[in-house]
């Protein structure tokens, strides 16, 4: 096994991963930049390297800056997270050629399914349904009209590099379809530095379901059922749970073999995530793959009991699954709450800033995992996540309940933060009916504004004066600021 892992990440992820390095006796580095001298994973880790200014460029994303904090510090692994650099098929690549494991899937799988063309042919060949469309770019607009009659409108244009929603257009006649594929093609080359686009027949009104693979280098594969991602806005999740009230068990149980067969047909290795879209008629197809541990892994944790980062790293480590099919279990039931520091009042603009106080709910069935603290400056060069709440219950109503009374408990000042949305999204007639499509935020939340009820002042004063008792936890966490980099270094500064 690995003694020491790089975790290549910030915030709540970068903290989850080293946490389960600690209960395996793996050492851990972070890497941090400028904004992050303070964060919680510096905090965390056995040990950490500076990686230069704030900017991803000069620090989260920057490769050769990554690859030398391993050889640095000995690391024999480093652990990607989510988003920066982990799903880059050439950090994947650099890490083998200096070897350093990758705690991902193959380079080549990553690129593999990175170039959504590719992914799609991939699975047809495999038998696995696939949403109506091309399986190459194309950039002659006679062809694409052709393409687009073949399919019938409405249509999607979208990028070949893309995914997660990003230089995706609506096309609904003829009419509309060079301008719209022009504007896609820019869009992409500005992203992704790749403007290939290719054609998808639109659904209408899909749920998003995704199954959690996991695969070994010995040719085991098996999944972890399903997640329910519909909840989001502009292509970001915001509410995801498991089970998806959408599935029936028959439906859980094609679904979770097409799964297999699709993680099969990439020669898939390590944790994995299979999108797929559900029609109003109950049809599925698959959307894209995720090679990377989600944001949303921990609903799939709460109802497996499994660990998915400690099985990335025995995967990558090369040990077999020790897990069979029959062997997955789930129960009860899961809901993840994302909370940002973001207005939702105000299109959910990005509200960094310093925290005055943070305190989390606790008691049963309730995980929090965060990435800030009181006194901590969230800064503005990366993505807002504060943290991301999860329950479990025995059911979906119980969970439901219980994700009120956490997000009740939850309290945050200093800062704006979605908490507020989240309890009336969470306490609404349709969250609780299960009515969870792509439209929901759109159909039901659309210029959302605070409820002024004169609780919330009770409220307030009632943080404050908590508040108070916290102050002198705050001035200690100033402390830090002013460079105290480990708690270790503060409990000699209390000669404790
Ligand atoms: C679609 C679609 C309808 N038809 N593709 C958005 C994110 C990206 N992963 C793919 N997305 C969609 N692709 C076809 N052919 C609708 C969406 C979509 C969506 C999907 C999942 C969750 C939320 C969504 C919100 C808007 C659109």
């Amino acid at each position: 096994m690995f003694k020491k892992i790089l975790v290549a990440n910030r915030g709540e992820i970068a903290v989850r991963i080293m946490r389960t390095c600690r209960e395996m006796d793996i050492a851990t580095v972070a890497v941090y930049s400028s904004a992050d001298e303070a964060a919680l994973h510096v905090l965390e880790s056995d040990e950490s390297v500076f990686l230069g200014d704030s900017e991803p460029s000069e620090s989260y994303l920057n490769i050769d800056k990554i690859i030398d904090a391993a050889k640095k510090t000995g690391a024999q692994a480093v652990h990607p997270g989510y988003g920066f650099l982990a799903e880059n098929p050439l950090f994947a690549r650099r890490c083998l050629e200096e070897g350093i494991t990758f705690i991902g899937p193959p380079a080549d799988v990553v690129r593999n399914l990175g170039n959504k063309t590719t992914a799609r042919s991939i699975m047809m060949k495999a038998g696995v349904p696939v949403i109506p469309g091309m399986t190459e770019p194309l950039s002659d607009i006679e062809r694409l009209l052709r393409e687009a009659e073949r399919i019938g409108y409405p249509v999607l244009v979208k990028a070949v590099s893309g995914g997660g929603g990003k230089g995706m257009r609506e096309v609904r006649d003829s009419a509309d379809l060079a301008e719209s594929c022009l504007a896609a093609r820019r869009e992409a080359e500005q992203a992704f530095g790749d403007g290939s686009v290719y054609l998808e027949k639109r659904l209408s009104r899909p749920r998003h379901v995704e199954f959690q693979i996991l695969a070994d280098a010995h040719g085991n594969v098996i999944h972890l059922f399903e997640r329910e991602c519909s909840i989001q806005r502009r292509h970001q999740k915001i509410i995801e749970e498991t089970p998806s009230p959408a599935l029936t068990p028959e439906l859980r149980e094609k679904m979770g073999i097409a799964a297999v067969a699709a993680a099969r047909a990439a020669g898939y290795v390590n944790a994995g995530t299979i999108e797929f879209l559900l029609d109003e008629s109950g049809a599925f197809y698959f959307l894209e793959v995720n090679t990377r541990l989600q944001v949303e892994h921990p609903v799939t944790e709460l109802t497996t009991g499994l660990d998915l980062v400690r099985l990335q790293i025995e995967i990558a480590a090369g040990n077999k699954l020790g897990l069979r099919q029959e062997d997955i279990r789930a129960g009860g039931h899961a809901i993840e709450c994302r909370i940002y520091a973001e207005d939702p009042e105000n299109s959910f603009f990005p509200c960094p800033g310093k925290i005055i106080l943070h305190r989390e709910p606790s008691g049963p069935g309730v995980r929090n995992d965060c990435g800030v603290y009181s006194g901590f400056i969230v800064p503005v060069e990366y993505d807002p996540i504060l943290s991301k709440l999860a329950v479990f219950a025995s059911d979906r109503e119980a969970a439901r309940k219980r994700m009120l009374r956490a997000l009740e408990n939850y309290s945050l000042t200093g800062i704006k933060t979605t908490i507020a949305f989240l309890m009336d999204v969470i306490g609404s007639d349709a969250f609780r009916l299960g009515q969870t499509c792509t439209d929901f935020v759109d159909e039901h939340f659309s210029g959302w504004k605070v409820k002024d009820d004169a609780l919330m002042d009770i409220a307030m004063i009632a943080h404050v004066a908590d508040g108070l008792l916290a102050f002198k936890s705050v001035r200690q966490r100033e402390g830090i600021e002013k460079g105290w980099s480990t708690p270790w270094n503060t409990l000699g500064e209390w000669k404790l």
